[in-house]
Parts: structure tokens; sequence; C-alpha cells
């Protein structure tokens, strides 16, 4: 399937793998590249250092394009920023923030800049700073969300911008890759789905909780903070949402929840904070990476032939 995507980094597929903090580090990456998808391995907070040791680990497993992921609310975004310049990488997607005053130098170093939006609004201004493609994210998506949905912001987004848009958010079979493509999208970013992916590194308590969820098995917590996150419900989510409503302040509700990302990951589900998209209750079993993305593009081929 050749789109704008394909073109833009030289892929076989037009699917971007989810910047998943903590998650997303070398051997999925590398995974998904091998697989003719765009891996990508996330910076989340993690020190400079430790994400450089991940993108030589990424090298060594695959010679395709593969990108980072900088979470633009860490500590190291700066650091980052720099190490994917030193690096050489194909490509950088941003998320949480507004990544306006790296885009110069990425693009004077030939790095493709692909940031995350939740609105039509900083689209554009991503657009005019010189951003190569944008990531239309949907609230769908698990983690730190906007406020609009794939449905809504996709086209919206499609028509204001002239780059291309890649949606995210709810995608996680052929169904949601054809349906994008007809909002007008270039491609997919999807997170949830390589969740269970065999090559991705999480502890099987976090994939069980993904292959056992049901369509309604989903909460947004820390609207108050300014930084709503979607994950699977648990005990602790809905501990959380109950402080909130009973009046706990964001400062101590951050405290709660500093650290929670990582515990899930390493399987503590008394304590961790299962972030997931909402398209979770479809998924029902591990398979390799490969096995995914050439499902996924087998069904939406027919689909798109139609
Ligand atoms: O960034 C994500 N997903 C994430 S980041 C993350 S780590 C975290 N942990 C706890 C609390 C918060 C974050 C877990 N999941 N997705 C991309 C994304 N970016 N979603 C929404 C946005 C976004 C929001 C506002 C992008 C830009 C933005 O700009 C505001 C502005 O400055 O104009």
């Amino acid at each position: 399937m050749t789109t704008e995507l394909t073109k833009l980094l030289g892929i076989k597929y037009p699917i971007l793998q989810g910047g998943m903090a903590w998650i997303a580090e070398h051997k999925l990456a590398a995974a998904v590249s091998n697989a003719g998808g765009a891996g990508i391995i996330a910076g989340g907070n993690a020190p400079v250092e430790v994400i450089r040791e991940e993108i030589r680990k990424a090298k060594e497993l695959t010679d395709k394009p593969f990108g980072v992921n900088i979470m633009l609310m860490s500590p190291n975004s700066e650091g980052l920023a720099q190490l994917v310049i030193d690096e050489k990488l194909a490509f950088v997607t941003t998320g949480a923030g507004n990544p306006g005053k790296f885009i110069e130098g990425w693009k004077a170093a030939g790095v493709k800049v692909i940031p995350v939006v939740p609105s039509v609004g900083l689209a554009k201004r991503m657009e005019r700073s010189g951003a190569d493609a944008v990531i239309a994210e949907g609230n769908e998506a698990g983690g730190h969300i906007g406020e609009n949905t794939t449905m809504c912001l996709v086209p919206q987004v499609v028509d204001a911008l002239e780059i291309p848009v890649i949606a995210a958010g709810g995608i996680a079979d052929g169904r949601g890759i054809a349906a994008c493509i007809m909002l007008g999208a270039q491609g997919v970013q999807v997170g949830t789905r390589f969740l269970v992916a065999h090559e991705c590194q999480i502890h099987e308590n976090y994939k069980k909780l993904v292959i056992d969820a049901k369509d309604t098995d989903f909460i947004v917590t820390g609207r108050f903070t300014g930084h709503p996150v979607r994950g699977i419900k648990t005990k602790f989510s809905r501990g959380l949402l109950s402080f909130e409503r009973d009046g706990g302040t964001p400062e101590s509700f951050e405290e709660k929840t500093a650290g929670a990302l990582k515990k899930a990951v390493d399987g503590d589900i008394d304590m961790g904070s299962f972030m997931a998209g909402s398209i979770a209750g479809m998924i029902d079993k591990e398979q390799s990476a490969k096995e995914i993305i050439e499902e996924m593009f087998a069904l939406a081929g027919k689909l798109l032939q139609k």
C-alpha cells in the first residue's frame, strides 16, 4: 500500500508504532520496522544515555528506518532532541506539547518531523513550523489524551493541512485502517495492539489485562490536572477517579501517580497505571509484530478494494 507516509519514510506499510513511554523499546521498534512499518523507541522520562543505548541496540537488529518519540513534558526533552540529530535517526515523533523550538534543528539535520496533535490549531502551527507530517490522535488512544475523537479530528486536520496526516487512537485492525484512509489519512499509528506483540517486553499481567478487557473497561483519570490519561479500569485507577471526585488536590494526585506506568510495565496490578486505548476490548491474543501488521493490512487492502 503506497501512500504519502510510505514515500516519506521509505517503508512498506503506512503504519507507525506508538511511542509508548517505558514500553516502546528497541526489540519492539526493530520488529515493527523489520515487518515493514516504522518502529519507535519512546524517550519517556528516561535519561538520554539510556535511549542512546536503546537506539544502538535497535540499529543492531534492523537496517530499516525507525524513530524516537519525545514526550515534551520530560525534563530530558532537550537532550533527547539533540540525540535524535546525533544518531541521525530517520524521524522523530513528539507528544504532550508543542515541539516548535526543535523543528528547525531537526530539519537541518535531515530528521523527518512528525508531531502528535490533538487539535486543528496545533496541526496548522506544526505545518507552518515545517513539520513533514502530523499524527492526529483522537482520545480513544491510551495514555495522555486530547479532547476530540479520531472520527471527528482526522478529517478536520486533513482539510486544514497540505502535509500528510496520520490517524491515531482506536485503530487495531484492518477495518480501522480502511476507515482512517477513508477519512483522508495517509497512514495510521497503532499503540495498544502492539502491547500484546511477542516482542513487546511488558509484564504478562499487563498483556493479560489488555486481552481480558472488554469495551467498557476503560477510564480517564487526571482531567483536573490538565493531563488526562486513559487506561484500563483496575482497583487502582478507580481509586484515582474517586480521589478526584472526593476533592483530592492535583498535586497529591500527581504524587500518587508518579512512577505508576513503570509499575504497570513491571506487572504491579495494585499500584500500576495500565495505560491502553479503548480499542483493547477487541484485542484477544498475542502475536508477533509481523503477524499483527500483515493481518491488519491484508484486511485493510481487501476492504479498500471493495
Ligand atoms: O503523549 C501521548 N501519550 C502519552 S505521554 C504519556 S507519559 C504521561 N504520564 C502521565 C501523565 C501524562 C503523561 C503517556 N501517554 N500522546 C500524544 C499526545 N500528545 N496526546 C495529546 C498530546 C498533546 C497535547 C497537547 C500534544 C500537544 C499538545 O499541545 C498543547 C500545546 O502546547 O499547544
